[in-house]
């Protein structure tokens, strides 16, 4: 790939960002571009990417101005980076729960795919340091979405992903409503029905180091109720 971005959703990851960016321009990407999409933080997460711009010239930030959650985030970034140039765009979490050390690896599936999906389900389980609780609403959700869709995948409610700028281009952005788990599960249902080549590629997935979770009882009954709405009305 040519040009490749990484996008990466932000609220209130002051905590996490600095190190972060840090760690994706030292992976040695050739010609890597990070966008930073924040809406707002009110714990400044904007004036550490600002001040880190003049470091990293290749180095975007997209300010929103207000919380209006991560799959609007992840639309506007994905945009924004399409509208630059990028060929190929890997999305992932600011909390270190995706490893900046499997990027590569990510990207380089796409050699092989329209779309990789990073899988903490594809040797069994490779998730550390998650409460049971979560874990079971984690597996027990991919199971029951997989199910209700009919997509062949592991893992389809994870947020770390490689996309080739066509796949992308073809899935009509705007009209993406879901947000969080539903988000996912909708981008990769759009994708399996258009034929495109969908790779799992097995990640470990870790616990956010820094900061809140912005999990919330609403994301998961949208996903609930969404693969529904997919499997019935396409
Ligand atoms: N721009 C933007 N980013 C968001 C929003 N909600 C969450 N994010 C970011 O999206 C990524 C994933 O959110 P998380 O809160 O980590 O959600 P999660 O991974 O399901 O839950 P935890 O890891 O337990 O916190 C993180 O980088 C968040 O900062 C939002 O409304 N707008
Ligand atoms: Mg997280």
């Amino acid at each position: 790939m040519k040009s490749p971005w990484v996008v990466i959703p932000t609220y209130n990851e002051k905590g996490n960002i600095d190190q972060m960016i840090h760690d994706l321009f030292t992976q040695n990407i050739p010609n890597l571009s990070v966008l930073i999409v924040d809406d707002n933080s009110p714990d400044g997460t904007q004036d550490v990417v600002r001040g880190l711009q003049k470091k990293y010239p290749s180095l975007h930030l997209l300010g929103r101005e207000n919380k209006q959650g991560l799959g609007a985030a992840y639309v506007a970034g994905f945009g924004f980076a399409l509208d630059h140039g990028a060929d190929a765009i890997v999305q992932m979490d600011a909390d270190f729960s995706h490893d900046p050390k499997d990027v590569a690896r990510l990207l380089h599936g796409l050699q092989e795919a329209d779309l990789i999906i990073g899988s903490r389900y594809s040797h069994g389980i490779s998730v550390i340091n998650w409460p049971l609780r979560r874990l079971l609403i984690s597996v027990f959700g991919n199971v029951y979405a997989s199910m209700v869709t009919g997509m062949p995948y592991k893992d389809v409610t994870g947020g770390f992903k490689a996309w080739r700028a066509e796949t992308l281009k073809a899935l009509t952005l705007s009209t993406v409503r879901a947000d969080g788990y539903g988000f996912q599960v909708e981008m990769n249902y759009r994708t399996w029905k258009m034929g495109k080549n969908i790779k799992e590629v097995p990640i470990i997935f870790t616990e956010r180091r820094e900061g809140q979770s912005k999990m919330s009882k609403s994301i998961i009954w949208e996903a609930f109720f969404l693969v529904w709405k997919l499997r019935i009305f396409g």
